[in-house]
Protein backbone atom coordinates (compact mmCIF):
# COMPACT_ATOMS: atom_id res chain seq x y z
CA UNK A 1 0.00 0.00 0.00
CA UNK A 2 1.49 3.47 -0.98
CA UNK A 3 2.03 5.38 2.32
CA UNK A 4 2.43 9.62 2.30
CA UNK A 5 6.25 8.96 2.80
CA UNK A 6 6.96 7.37 -0.44
CA UNK A 7 4.92 9.69 -2.54
CA UNK A 8 4.90 13.51 -1.86
CA UNK A 9 2.03 15.64 -1.92
CA UNK A 10 2.06 18.04 -4.97
CA UNK A 11 3.69 20.98 -5.18
CA UNK A 12 0.68 23.63 -3.62
CA UNK A 13 -0.71 26.46 -5.93
CA UNK A 14 -1.07 30.36 -4.47
CA UNK A 15 -4.06 31.53 -3.70
CA UNK A 16 -4.30 33.91 -6.56
CA UNK A 17 -3.36 31.15 -9.14
CA UNK A 18 -5.69 28.74 -7.57
CA UNK A 19 -8.91 31.32 -7.84
CA UNK A 20 -7.97 31.78 -11.17
CA UNK A 21 -7.55 28.21 -12.25
CA UNK A 22 -11.16 27.43 -10.58
CA UNK A 23 -12.87 30.67 -12.39
CA UNK A 24 -11.22 29.56 -15.66
CA UNK A 25 -12.70 25.78 -15.02
CA UNK A 26 -15.99 27.31 -14.59
CA UNK A 27 -15.76 29.70 -17.07
CA UNK A 28 -14.79 27.11 -19.59
CA UNK A 29 -17.45 24.50 -18.46
CA UNK A 30 -20.46 27.35 -18.80
CA UNK A 31 -22.88 26.52 -22.01
CA UNK A 32 -24.65 29.30 -21.78
CA UNK A 33 -27.28 28.59 -19.17
CA UNK A 34 -25.65 25.71 -16.91
CA UNK A 35 -22.14 24.09 -16.19
CA UNK A 36 -21.03 20.88 -17.43
CA UNK A 37 -18.82 18.73 -14.96
CA UNK A 38 -16.40 17.89 -17.71
CA UNK A 39 -16.54 18.94 -21.47
CA UNK A 40 -15.16 15.47 -22.53
CA UNK A 41 -16.80 13.05 -19.59
CA UNK A 42 -19.91 14.72 -18.73
CA UNK A 43 -21.08 16.84 -21.79
CA UNK A 44 -24.21 17.57 -19.81
CA UNK A 45 -26.05 19.21 -17.09
CA UNK A 46 -25.99 16.74 -13.94
CA UNK A 47 -27.81 17.16 -10.77
CA UNK A 48 -25.84 17.80 -7.87
CA UNK A 49 -22.82 19.15 -9.65
CA UNK A 50 -24.80 21.63 -10.67
CA UNK A 51 -26.11 22.18 -7.27
CA UNK A 52 -21.82 21.85 -5.85
CA UNK A 53 -21.33 24.06 -8.75
CA UNK A 54 -23.54 26.66 -8.00
CA UNK A 55 -22.33 26.80 -4.51
CA UNK A 56 -19.14 28.29 -5.76
CA UNK A 57 -20.32 30.00 -9.10
CA UNK A 58 -22.11 32.66 -6.77
CA UNK A 59 -18.79 33.99 -6.05
CA UNK A 60 -18.37 34.51 -9.41
CA UNK A 61 -21.61 35.65 -10.51
CA UNK A 62 -24.89 35.49 -8.02
CA UNK A 63 -27.16 35.51 -11.39
CA UNK A 64 -24.91 33.08 -13.19
CA UNK A 65 -25.76 30.26 -10.10
CA UNK A 66 -29.34 31.27 -9.60
CA UNK A 67 -29.55 30.38 -13.50
CA UNK A 68 -27.78 27.30 -12.70
CA UNK A 69 -30.13 25.96 -10.30
CA UNK A 70 -33.18 27.18 -12.64
CA UNK A 71 -32.21 25.40 -15.39
CA UNK A 72 -32.18 22.05 -13.31
CA UNK A 73 -35.42 22.82 -11.99
CA UNK A 74 -36.97 23.71 -15.65
CA UNK A 75 -36.53 19.95 -16.33
CA UNK A 76 -38.35 18.65 -13.56
CA UNK A 77 -40.77 16.16 -13.91
CA UNK A 78 -44.71 16.87 -12.37
CA UNK A 79 -44.28 14.38 -10.47
CA UNK A 80 -41.47 16.49 -8.38
CA UNK A 81 -38.59 14.04 -9.31
CA UNK A 82 -35.40 16.32 -10.45
CA UNK A 83 -33.57 14.45 -13.06
CA UNK A 84 -29.95 13.84 -12.81
CA UNK A 85 -28.92 14.44 -16.22
CA UNK A 86 -30.76 16.93 -18.34
CA UNK A 87 -29.21 16.76 -21.96
CA UNK A 88 -28.04 18.61 -23.89
CA UNK A 89 -29.63 18.76 -27.78
CA UNK A 90 -26.66 19.94 -29.13
CA UNK A 91 -24.52 17.17 -27.82
CA UNK A 92 -23.97 14.00 -30.37
CA UNK A 93 -25.76 10.77 -29.10
CA UNK A 94 -22.80 8.58 -28.34
CA UNK A 95 -20.97 11.66 -26.37
CA UNK A 96 -22.50 9.56 -23.25
CA UNK A 97 -24.08 6.52 -22.70
CA UNK A 98 -26.84 6.52 -21.57
CA UNK A 99 -27.87 8.72 -23.86
CA UNK A 100 -31.31 10.51 -24.15
CA UNK A 101 -32.63 7.71 -26.68
CA UNK A 102 -32.02 5.29 -23.98
CA UNK A 103 -33.84 6.58 -21.25
CA UNK A 104 -36.49 8.14 -23.90
CA UNK A 105 -37.57 10.34 -20.76
CA UNK A 106 -40.31 12.04 -22.94
CA UNK A 107 -42.06 9.04 -23.91
CA UNK A 108 -41.22 6.07 -21.43
CA UNK A 109 -41.75 9.04 -18.46
CA UNK A 110 -44.52 10.51 -19.41
CA UNK A 111 -46.97 8.42 -17.04
CA UNK A 112 -44.62 10.13 -14.49
CA UNK A 113 -44.97 13.73 -15.39
CA UNK A 114 -41.55 13.83 -17.70
CA UNK A 115 -41.77 16.99 -19.79
CA UNK A 116 -42.25 16.67 -23.24
CA UNK A 117 -40.02 18.90 -24.72
CA UNK A 118 -36.46 18.70 -22.76
CA UNK A 119 -34.77 14.51 -22.67
CA UNK A 120 -33.60 13.53 -19.47
CA UNK A 121 -32.85 10.72 -17.47
CA UNK A 122 -35.35 9.28 -15.44
CA UNK A 123 -33.61 8.79 -11.85
CA UNK A 124 -32.01 11.30 -9.61
CA UNK A 125 -29.46 12.30 -7.61
CA UNK A 126 -28.87 13.59 -4.02
CA UNK A 127 -30.66 16.45 -3.12
CA UNK A 128 -27.97 19.44 -2.46
CA UNK A 129 -30.42 21.85 -4.47
CA UNK A 130 -32.18 24.31 -1.44
CA UNK A 131 -28.87 23.88 0.46
CA UNK A 132 -27.54 25.78 -2.86
CA UNK A 133 -30.53 27.84 -3.48
CA UNK A 134 -29.92 29.18 0.10
CA UNK A 135 -26.87 30.36 -0.40
CA UNK A 136 -26.72 31.23 -3.65
CA UNK A 137 -29.37 33.96 -2.58
CA UNK A 138 -27.17 34.84 0.72
CA UNK A 139 -24.15 36.06 -1.70
CA UNK A 140 -26.35 38.69 -3.54
CA UNK A 141 -29.10 39.21 -1.57
CA UNK A 142 -30.07 42.12 -3.60
CA UNK A 143 -30.31 40.41 -7.31
CA UNK A 144 -32.15 37.22 -5.90
CA UNK A 145 -34.82 39.65 -5.25
CA UNK A 146 -34.39 41.71 -8.42
CA UNK A 147 -34.96 38.33 -9.86
CA UNK A 148 -37.10 37.07 -8.03
CA UNK A 149 -34.83 34.35 -7.30
CA UNK A 150 -36.47 32.69 -4.01
CA UNK A 151 -40.09 32.43 -4.91
CA UNK A 152 -39.05 30.81 -8.63
CA UNK A 153 -37.58 28.22 -6.95
CA UNK A 154 -39.46 27.46 -3.80
CA UNK A 155 -42.65 25.94 -5.15
CA UNK A 156 -40.29 23.40 -6.83
CA UNK A 157 -37.83 22.79 -3.93
CA UNK A 158 -40.68 21.65 -2.28
CA UNK A 159 -42.39 19.63 -5.22
CA UNK A 160 -38.86 17.80 -5.26
CA UNK A 161 -38.76 17.33 -1.13
CA UNK A 162 -42.25 15.80 -1.47
CA UNK A 163 -41.60 13.39 -4.09
CA UNK A 164 -38.19 12.00 -2.44
CA UNK A 165 -40.18 11.75 1.23
CA UNK A 166 -43.38 10.69 -0.48
CA UNK A 167 -42.80 7.91 -3.21
CA UNK A 168 -39.23 8.00 -2.46
CA UNK A 169 -40.06 6.45 1.10
CA UNK A 170 -39.66 2.97 -0.36
CA UNK A 171 -38.66 1.17 3.27
CA UNK A 172 -42.01 2.96 4.83
CA UNK A 173 -39.56 4.00 7.57
CA UNK A 174 -39.33 7.78 7.11
CA UNK A 175 -36.12 7.99 5.03
CA UNK A 176 -35.61 8.45 0.77
CA UNK A 177 -34.63 5.80 -1.18
CA UNK A 178 -32.55 5.45 -4.49
CA UNK A 179 -33.11 2.73 -6.79
CA UNK A 180 -30.23 2.90 -9.01
CA UNK A 181 -26.40 2.72 -8.04
CA UNK A 182 -26.15 5.95 -9.83
CA UNK A 183 -28.79 7.80 -7.77
CA UNK A 184 -26.93 8.30 -4.58
CA UNK A 185 -24.16 10.18 -6.52
CA UNK A 186 -21.43 7.31 -5.29
CA UNK A 187 -22.11 4.98 -8.29
CA UNK A 188 -19.39 2.32 -7.80
CA UNK A 189 -19.21 1.73 -4.18
CA UNK A 190 -18.61 -0.93 -2.14
CA UNK A 191 -21.67 -0.54 -0.50
CA UNK A 192 -23.60 -1.82 -3.83
CA UNK A 193 -21.76 -4.61 -4.36
CA UNK A 194 -24.30 -7.27 -2.52
CA UNK A 195 -27.39 -5.50 -3.73
CA UNK A 196 -25.63 -5.77 -7.31
CA UNK A 197 -25.25 -9.28 -7.06
CA UNK A 198 -28.94 -9.83 -7.28
CA UNK A 199 -29.07 -8.43 -11.03
CA UNK A 200 -28.78 -9.71 -14.31
CA UNK A 201 -26.18 -8.18 -16.40
CA UNK A 202 -27.35 -6.21 -19.82
CA UNK A 203 -25.73 -8.31 -22.00
CA UNK A 204 -22.70 -6.85 -23.14
CA UNK A 205 -22.87 -6.15 -26.69
CA UNK A 206 -26.28 -4.88 -26.14
CA UNK A 207 -24.95 -1.18 -25.27
CA UNK A 208 -21.31 1.05 -26.04
CA UNK A 209 -19.47 2.62 -23.18
CA UNK A 210 -18.74 5.91 -23.89
CA UNK A 211 -16.93 6.66 -20.51
CA UNK A 212 -13.79 4.69 -21.21
CA UNK A 213 -12.88 7.02 -24.46
CA UNK A 214 -12.18 9.48 -21.54
CA UNK A 215 -11.25 7.69 -18.65
CA UNK A 216 -8.73 4.78 -17.77
CA UNK A 217 -10.98 1.64 -16.95
CA UNK A 218 -8.58 0.68 -14.07
CA UNK A 219 -10.53 4.22 -12.49
CA UNK A 220 -14.04 3.71 -13.75
CA UNK A 221 -16.67 0.70 -12.91
CA UNK A 222 -15.90 -3.02 -14.32
CA UNK A 223 -18.00 -3.83 -17.11
CA UNK A 224 -19.92 -6.40 -14.97
CA UNK A 225 -20.66 -3.50 -12.61
CA UNK A 226 -21.90 -1.27 -15.96
CA UNK A 227 -24.25 -4.36 -17.42
CA UNK A 228 -25.80 -4.10 -13.74
CA UNK A 229 -26.04 -0.41 -14.04
CA UNK A 230 -27.63 -0.78 -17.77
CA UNK A 231 -30.37 -3.38 -16.38
CA UNK A 232 -31.44 -1.69 -13.79
CA UNK A 233 -32.39 1.39 -15.69
CA UNK A 234 -33.97 -0.41 -18.54
CA UNK A 235 -36.15 -1.95 -16.05
CA UNK A 236 -37.21 1.59 -14.49
CA UNK A 237 -37.62 3.05 -17.80
CA UNK A 238 -39.97 -0.26 -19.21
CA UNK A 239 -41.82 0.72 -15.99
CA UNK A 240 -42.55 3.82 -16.98
CA UNK A 241 -40.79 4.74 -14.28
CA UNK A 242 -42.99 3.50 -11.38
CA UNK A 243 -41.96 4.17 -7.66
CA UNK A 244 -43.78 0.83 -6.20
CA UNK A 245 -42.62 -0.50 -2.73
CA UNK A 246 -41.13 -4.05 -3.18
CA UNK A 247 -41.28 -3.46 -7.18
CA UNK A 248 -37.76 -2.48 -7.34
CA UNK A 249 -34.61 -4.92 -7.05
CA UNK A 250 -32.30 -2.44 -6.24
CA UNK A 251 -33.38 -0.27 -3.32
CA UNK A 252 -31.22 1.14 -0.67
CA UNK A 253 -31.25 4.09 1.78
CA UNK A 254 -27.96 6.12 1.90
CA UNK A 255 -27.35 8.25 5.16
CA UNK A 256 -25.54 10.84 2.90
CA UNK A 257 -28.35 11.79 0.77
CA UNK A 258 -30.77 11.80 3.42
CA UNK A 259 -28.36 13.63 5.37
CA UNK A 260 -28.22 15.94 2.63
CA UNK A 261 -32.08 15.96 2.06
CA UNK A 262 -32.25 16.79 6.16
CA UNK A 263 -30.01 20.35 5.34
CA UNK A 264 -31.55 21.28 2.48
CA UNK A 265 -35.07 20.64 4.58
CA UNK A 266 -33.45 23.01 7.10
CA UNK A 267 -32.34 25.67 4.05
CA UNK A 268 -35.93 25.40 2.72
CA UNK A 269 -37.30 26.36 6.08
CA UNK A 270 -35.03 29.67 5.53
CA UNK A 271 -36.11 29.88 1.84
CA UNK A 272 -39.86 29.52 2.77
CA UNK A 273 -39.43 32.36 5.84
CA UNK A 274 -37.74 34.78 3.09
CA UNK A 275 -40.65 34.60 0.76
CA UNK A 276 -43.40 34.62 3.18
CA UNK A 277 -44.32 31.05 3.69
CA UNK A 278 -43.90 29.26 6.81
CA UNK A 279 -41.19 27.68 7.70
CA UNK A 280 -42.77 25.37 10.33
CA UNK A 281 -43.18 22.40 8.57
CA UNK A 282 -40.22 22.43 7.09
CA UNK A 283 -38.55 22.38 10.06
CA UNK A 284 -40.90 19.48 11.61
CA UNK A 285 -39.91 17.17 8.35
CA UNK A 286 -35.88 18.29 9.05
CA UNK A 287 -37.05 16.76 12.58
CA UNK A 288 -38.93 13.80 11.33
CA UNK A 289 -35.96 13.23 8.89
CA UNK A 290 -33.19 13.41 11.49
CA UNK A 291 -34.89 10.90 13.99
CA UNK A 292 -35.25 8.58 11.30
CA UNK A 293 -31.93 8.73 10.30
CA UNK A 294 -30.71 7.75 13.61
CA UNK A 295 -33.12 4.71 13.87
CA UNK A 296 -32.86 3.23 10.65
CA UNK A 297 -29.09 3.82 9.79
CA UNK A 298 -26.80 4.43 12.72
CA UNK A 299 -24.34 1.82 13.49
CA UNK A 300 -23.24 2.02 17.31
CA UNK A 301 -20.55 -0.86 16.51
CA UNK A 302 -19.49 0.71 13.42
CA UNK A 303 -19.23 4.42 14.58
CA UNK A 304 -20.81 5.62 11.71
CA UNK A 305 -23.74 5.18 9.29
CA UNK A 306 -24.38 2.33 7.26
CA UNK A 307 -26.68 1.86 3.93
CA UNK A 308 -29.79 -0.09 4.21
CA UNK A 309 -30.91 -2.56 1.91
CA UNK A 310 -34.02 -2.48 1.37
CA UNK A 311 -34.69 -5.91 -0.82
CA UNK A 312 -32.57 -7.84 2.03
CA UNK A 313 -33.84 -5.95 4.67
CA UNK A 314 -30.35 -5.54 6.62
CA UNK A 315 -28.14 -2.85 7.05
CA UNK A 316 -24.88 -3.25 4.49
CA UNK A 317 -21.20 -4.06 6.34
CA UNK A 318 -19.76 -1.56 4.44
CA UNK A 319 -17.85 1.06 5.54
CA UNK A 320 -18.20 4.28 3.15
CA UNK A 321 -17.65 8.62 3.66
CA UNK A 322 -21.59 8.58 2.87
CA UNK A 323 -21.39 7.29 6.41
CA UNK A 324 -19.91 10.37 7.74
CA UNK A 325 -21.34 12.93 5.56
CA UNK A 326 -24.43 12.77 8.00
CA UNK A 327 -22.04 15.20 10.82
CA UNK A 328 -23.41 18.32 8.52
CA UNK A 329 -26.75 17.69 10.08
CA UNK A 330 -28.06 20.00 13.19
CA UNK A 331 -28.57 18.49 16.68
CA UNK A 332 -27.28 15.20 16.10
CA UNK A 333 -27.09 13.18 19.63
CA UNK A 334 -24.29 13.46 21.39
CA UNK A 335 -22.95 10.00 21.46
CA UNK A 336 -23.58 10.06 17.95
CA UNK A 337 -21.33 13.10 16.92
CA UNK A 338 -18.68 11.71 19.05
CA UNK A 339 -18.65 8.39 17.36
CA UNK A 340 -18.54 9.90 14.31
CA UNK A 341 -15.83 12.41 15.04
CA UNK A 342 -13.43 8.86 16.52
CA UNK A 343 -14.26 7.48 13.25
CA UNK A 344 -13.63 10.52 10.94
CA UNK A 345 -10.31 10.29 12.75
CA UNK A 346 -9.55 6.62 13.24
CA UNK A 347 -7.86 3.73 11.30
CA UNK A 348 -10.61 3.40 8.09
CA UNK A 349 -10.46 6.99 7.47
CA UNK A 350 -7.49 8.23 8.88
CA UNK A 351 -8.21 12.28 8.98
CA UNK A 352 -5.30 14.36 9.93
CA UNK A 353 -3.43 11.73 8.63
CA UNK A 354 -4.19 11.13 4.91
CA UNK A 355 -4.28 14.61 2.66
CA UNK A 356 -8.48 14.07 2.67
CA UNK A 357 -11.06 11.43 3.44
CA UNK A 358 -11.18 8.68 1.47
CA UNK A 359 -14.27 7.46 0.12
CA UNK A 360 -14.60 3.95 1.71
CA UNK A 361 -12.42 2.18 4.70
CA UNK A 362 -8.82 2.25 3.82
CA UNK A 363 -8.92 -1.21 5.66
CA UNK A 364 -11.87 -2.30 3.72
CA UNK A 365 -11.91 -5.43 2.21
CA UNK A 366 -12.89 -3.93 -1.47
CA UNK A 367 -10.62 -0.55 -0.73
CA UNK A 368 -8.64 0.60 -4.10
CA UNK A 369 -7.22 4.15 -3.74
CA UNK A 370 -7.51 4.94 -7.75
CA UNK A 371 -11.09 3.26 -8.39
CA UNK A 372 -14.29 4.98 -8.75
CA UNK A 373 -15.61 5.22 -5.03
CA UNK A 374 -13.88 2.71 -3.89
CA UNK A 375 -11.33 4.38 -2.12
CA UNK A 376 -10.13 7.65 -3.73
CA UNK A 377 -10.87 11.40 -2.33
CA UNK A 378 -14.00 13.61 -3.65
CA UNK A 379 -13.65 16.98 -3.46
CA UNK A 380 -17.64 17.30 -2.34
CA UNK A 381 -17.46 14.50 0.04
CA UNK A 382 -14.71 16.46 1.74
CA UNK A 383 -16.51 19.69 1.47
CA UNK A 384 -19.23 17.93 3.56
CA UNK A 385 -17.06 16.91 5.92
CA UNK A 386 -15.39 20.36 6.39
CA UNK A 387 -18.80 21.43 6.77
CA UNK A 388 -19.77 19.35 9.13
CA UNK A 389 -16.03 19.52 11.03
CA UNK A 390 -16.74 23.12 11.79
CA UNK A 391 -20.53 22.72 12.47
CA UNK A 392 -19.48 20.61 15.53
CA UNK A 393 -16.34 22.78 16.88
CA UNK A 394 -13.65 20.80 15.37
CA UNK A 395 -12.32 24.36 13.88
CA UNK A 396 -8.79 22.93 13.93
CA UNK A 397 -9.53 19.74 11.56
CA UNK A 398 -11.52 21.67 9.95
CA UNK A 399 -9.03 24.36 9.01
CA UNK A 400 -6.13 21.43 8.22
CA UNK A 401 -8.64 19.68 5.96
CA UNK A 402 -9.77 22.81 3.81
CA UNK A 403 -6.17 23.71 3.41
CA UNK A 404 -5.23 19.73 2.13
CA UNK A 405 -8.26 20.32 -0.31
CA UNK A 406 -7.11 23.42 -1.48
CA UNK A 407 -3.36 22.32 -2.07
CA UNK A 408 -5.05 19.14 -3.59
CA UNK A 409 -7.42 20.69 -6.04
CA UNK A 410 -4.36 23.22 -6.94
CA UNK A 411 -2.00 20.53 -7.70
CA UNK A 412 -4.28 18.11 -9.72
CA UNK A 413 -5.75 20.54 -12.03
CA UNK A 414 -8.87 20.40 -10.30
CA UNK A 415 -8.89 16.22 -10.91
CA UNK A 416 -12.56 14.65 -10.68
CA UNK A 417 -10.75 12.74 -7.58
CA UNK A 418 -7.65 12.03 -5.96
CA UNK A 419 -5.50 9.14 -4.47
CA UNK A 420 -6.67 9.31 -0.73
CA UNK A 421 -2.39 9.08 0.45
CA UNK A 422 -0.94 11.15 -2.25
CA UNK A 423 -3.34 13.51 -3.54
CA UNK A 424 -2.42 12.67 -7.52
CA UNK A 425 -5.18 13.15 -9.80
CA UNK A 426 -7.27 10.42 -10.95
CA UNK A 427 -10.27 10.64 -13.36
CA UNK A 428 -10.92 13.43 -15.66
CA UNK A 429 -9.25 16.75 -14.58
CA UNK A 430 -10.64 20.60 -15.50
CA UNK A 431 -13.70 19.03 -13.14
CA UNK A 432 -16.95 21.56 -12.30
CA UNK A 433 -17.57 20.67 -8.74
CA UNK A 434 -13.65 20.64 -7.53
CA UNK A 435 -13.56 23.97 -8.87
CA UNK A 436 -16.31 25.43 -7.36
CA UNK A 437 -15.65 23.96 -4.13
CA UNK A 438 -12.56 25.47 -4.38
CA UNK A 439 -13.91 29.39 -4.89
CA UNK A 440 -16.61 28.34 -1.95
CA UNK A 441 -13.36 27.47 0.51
CA UNK A 442 -11.28 30.45 -0.68
CA UNK A 443 -13.69 32.72 -0.15
CA UNK A 444 -14.90 31.07 3.60
CA UNK A 445 -11.18 31.49 4.33
CA UNK A 446 -11.47 35.20 3.60
CA UNK A 447 -14.90 35.73 5.35
CA UNK A 448 -13.73 33.16 8.57
CA UNK A 449 -11.04 35.98 8.85
CA UNK A 450 -13.37 38.68 9.59
CA UNK A 451 -15.82 36.70 11.72
CA UNK A 452 -18.62 36.64 9.37
CA UNK A 453 -18.75 32.83 8.73
CA UNK A 454 -21.90 31.66 9.99
CA UNK A 455 -21.70 27.59 10.47
CA UNK A 456 -24.73 26.91 12.01
CA UNK A 457 -26.79 23.78 10.06
CA UNK A 458 -23.48 23.31 8.61
CA UNK A 459 -24.79 26.07 6.11
CA UNK A 460 -22.67 28.52 6.00
CA UNK A 461 -23.78 32.02 4.43
C1 LIG B 1 -23.32 8.70 -13.79
C2 LIG B 1 -21.12 13.68 -13.11
C3 LIG B 1 -21.38 12.38 -12.38
C4 LIG B 1 -21.45 12.56 -10.86
C5 LIG B 1 -21.49 11.24 -10.12
C6 LIG B 1 -20.31 10.40 -10.58
C7 LIG B 1 -20.37 10.21 -12.10
C8 LIG B 1 -21.91 9.29 -13.80
C9 LIG B 1 -20.97 8.36 -14.56
O1 LIG B 1 -20.34 11.46 -12.74
O2 LIG B 1 -21.53 9.47 -12.44
O3 LIG B 1 -24.21 9.61 -13.23
O4 LIG B 1 -21.09 8.30 -15.80
O5 LIG B 1 -20.13 7.70 -13.93
O6 LIG B 1 -20.29 9.17 -9.93
O7 LIG B 1 -21.43 11.47 -8.73
O8 LIG B 1 -22.58 13.31 -10.52
O9 LIG B 1 -20.01 14.32 -12.58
Amino acid sequence: MTSLLETPVPAAVDHLTLRRGAARVLLTNWTGSSTVPSRGLYPHQWSWDSAFIAIGLRHLSARRAQRELESLLGAQWADGRVPHIVFSPSVPLDAYFPSPDFWRSSTAGAPAGAPAGTETSGIVQPPVHALAAWLVHRADPETSRERGFLPRVYERLVAWHDYLTGPRDLGGGGLAAMVHPWEPGMDNSPCWDGPLGRVEPAAPGSYRRADLDHGQAAERPTDLDYGRYVRLAADYRDSGYADVPGGHAFAVEDPCVNALLIVSEHALARIAAGTGADPAPHEARAARLTAALVERLWSPADGMFLCRDLVGGELIPERSVAGLVPLIVPGLPRDVVDALLGTVAGPGFRLGEVPMAPSYDIDGHAFDPSRYWRGPAWFNTNWLLERGLRGYGQDGTADALRAAMLDAAGASSFAEYVDPFTAQARGTRAFGWTAALTLDLLAASRTADDGTTDTSMGVRT
